[in-house]
């Protein structure tokens, strides 16, 4: 064996020793975390009473040291609290490891009707705000009732509750603050649900097919009595979303084929695609008056499934809030990402230092220990924002800051966006064909995804069904702060269709310092934000209406805030297109009354037309701050 072969060997065989020793080593890890919860904290388990007899399964994590006594906090979640059983631990207790190590009693409790409580379960049940004899029973009287049985009855506890949650938990950590009780000090509703006509499987009208089929395929299995597990869901039969909803054809074909009648809400949403009674009284933010607690709202900006929810319930809380306490904090994350994942980067999108960790030492840990243990801590600000682009923090006193400086920039011929209106006539046109729709991602998956939330848009940009409006270069950093304001005029040749705008960063090819072609990022087009407006609904979620064909048509919306900076030598892009899929559903570009009763002949070609012209200038409008 020749040296060079000789020095090879060694190498490979010092890297595998080091990736196994690595991999115990990561192995080991979170057991050391469950190791600590195991040696430091007692598990114990009970039935909590609610004021209908209805009996909760609550299982309560108390640490062995009593040289204080130690606040709560409480999780109550659809999701399960296994490990059932006080000799089964959790690995995990606290939103991360710095909670178990500092002390608290962690408390988990299955919702009404799910898992291991009893009763019935009704997704985001509407609130029973009209019996106020004291009878009514709901997410916010089992909140209550729950806070005052562990008050009175867990040992060595300091009487003060705090609450926090993700997603479907973060919405029951919200629905704590309605009629609270008093010995609930502080919550932190994290990516909370707050109105599922525009969270999770709806935005403004389209449907998201994947995330509706995907969760409610096991959520909304409907099963009699208490159980510890899951029940079983389907086996995916592929990791191509794309291919499979294509495939799937209308969406009458999910219970034809698939859920056959047995999934009840599946069946009540497709009964609704409008936004009636039926979503409005399952709509929280109505309810969030007068809160009480301590509010800390976190959200994050690449949160595929609930951004619309922490942004709304802020809105909704901070309104007219006599205690001055509710507070947001909106990181560079997925959805979750902030609870002890690796916040340094999100999919290509880079941040430069881990952010989560960051949150929870700075944000999330003080915030609780302020408000439970009244430790001294700095003054929490009214909103914490990350900067996207400069990626870098910042303190505002209300958000979107009321400060700044608004801009409009008008979409024109050539691919150009102008700071001024066109002044002759014209339009951009594309063919939407509903048998080749636009992804959602260049990448496969099963369509209910995270990375697509900053991926490189360079991909779609290339389409002759996307329409792209370039900016000039930037000649100084410009940092958008709040929603983006779309004026947008079209026509469709048909009667029905969905408008997809997209807020893209455009890299330079050279890399500023080093004035090298940037072989890393050189020319990203990196996606900042995107929205959707399903047209029938342009103007009112409620009472749907088609397009006349080949009429210029005014449809308004926004896409959700951001906090993003367009760098020095960055360009600005808009891109318009018709379908985001497998993500959202298709639109048929037939008009009929109910999408989810289509038939495989409404799906039809269309030619849609965006005009920029003096009598019909489509716009975008946003508020530049300064740094
Ligand atoms: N908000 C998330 C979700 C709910 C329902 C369908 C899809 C996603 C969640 O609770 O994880």
């Amino acid at each position: 064996m020749n040296n060079k072969t000789l020095s090879r060997f060694i190498g490979l065989f010092c890297w595998l020793a080091l990736a196994s020793f690595a991999q115990a080593a990561d192995q080991q890890e979170p057991d050391k975390r469950a190791e600590y919860i195991r040696s430091h904290y007692a598990k114990y388990e009970y039935q909590i009473p609610m004021r209908d007899g209805k009996k909760l399964f609550t299982s309560v994590y108390i640490p062995y040291d009593k040289s204080t006594k130690y606040p709560m906090m409480m999780q109550r979640t659809p999701y399960r609290v296994a490990p059932y059983g006080t000799d089964k631990y959790k690995t995990k207790l606290g939103p991360s490891e710095i909670f178990e190590k500092e002390g608290f009693i962690f408390v988990f409790q299955d919702v009404r009707g799910k898992f291991m409580s009893e009763g019935e379960y009704v997704n985001m049940r509407p609130q029973d705000a009209n019996d106020k004899g004291g009878k009514a029973v709901d997410d916010a009287t089992d909140t209550y009732d729950t806070i005052d049985w562990l008050v009175k009855h867990i040992p060595n506890n300091n009487g003060k509750v705090g609450m926090w949650g993700t997603s479907y938990p973060g919405y029951y950590t919200s629905v704590a603050a309605i009629n609270s009780h008093k010995a609930l000090k502080a919550i932190s509703p994290q990516a909370p649900i707050a109105d599922w006509f525009f969270d999770d499987f709806h935005r403004n009208g389209a449907f998201s097919t994947p995330m509706a089929f995907i969760f409610f395929d096991k959520f909304d299995k409907q099963r009699e009595g208490q159980f510890p597990y899951w029940p079983e869901g389907m086996k995916s039969t592929t990791p191509d979303g794309y291919d499979f909803f294509r495939n799937l054809g209308p969406l009458s074909n999910v219970n034809k084929n698939y859920f056959h009648g047995e999934r009840p809400f599946w069946n009540e949403l497709t009964e609704h695609p409008n936004y009636d009674e039926y979503w409005q009284a399952r709509n929280l933010l109505p309810h969030l008056n007068d809160v009480k607690p301590a509010t800390l709202i976190v959200g994050g900006w690449y949160d595929t499934e609930d951004l619309y929810g922490p942004l709304a319930t802020y809105q909704k809380m901070s309104k007219g809030n006599k205690k001055d306490n509710i507070h947001i904090i909106m990181g560079p994350w997925y959805h979750g990402q902030w609870n002890a994942a690796d916040g340094s980067h999100m999919g290509e999108a880079q941040f430069g230092f881990n952010t989560s960790e960051w949150f929870q030492e700075h944000i999330l840990l003080p915030f609780f220990k302020h408000n439970l243990k009244d430790a001294k801590t700095d003054e929490l600000a009214k909103a914490t924002i990350f900067e996207t682009g400069a990626n870098r923090w910042r303190e505002f006193d209300t958000w979107p800051p009321k400060q700044g400086k608004d801009v409009t920039l008008y979409m024109g011929a050539n691919e150009k966006l102008l700071d001024h209106k066109e002044s002759k006539g014209g339009f951009s046109d594309y063919i939407s064909d509903p048998n080749k729709p636009v992804p959602h991602s260049a990448n496969t998956s099963r369509g209910w995804d995270r990375p697509y939330m900053a991926e490189d848009q360079r991909f779609t940009a290339r389409r002759p069904d996307v329409l792209v409006f370039n900016s000039e270069v930037a000649s100084e950093d410009q940092t958008i702060a709040g929603a983006i304001d779309l004026n947008l005029w079209v026509s469709t040749s048909q009667s029905a269709a969905d408008f997809v705008v997209k807020l893209v960063d455009v890299f330079p090819g050279m890399d500023e310092s080093s004035n090298e072609v940037d072989k890393e990022t050189g020319n990203r087009h990196e996606l900042v934000r995107w929205g959707i407006m399903r047209g029938r609904f342009r103007n009112s979620m409620s009472t749907p209406e088609p397009f006349e064909p080949n009429k210029p048509t005014l449809v308004k919306f926004e896409l959700l805030d951001v906090l993003h900076t367009i760098k020095r030598g960055h360009k600005l892009q808009i891109q318009v297109q018709s379908s985001m899929f497998p993500f959202m559903d298709i639109n048929p570009q037939k008009y009929i009354d109910n999408i989810f009763n289509a038939k495989p002949e409404d799906f039809v070609k269309a030619e849609h037309k965006l005009y920029h012209s003096k009598e019909y200038p489509s716009s975008i409008a946003f508020k530049v701050i300064g740094h």
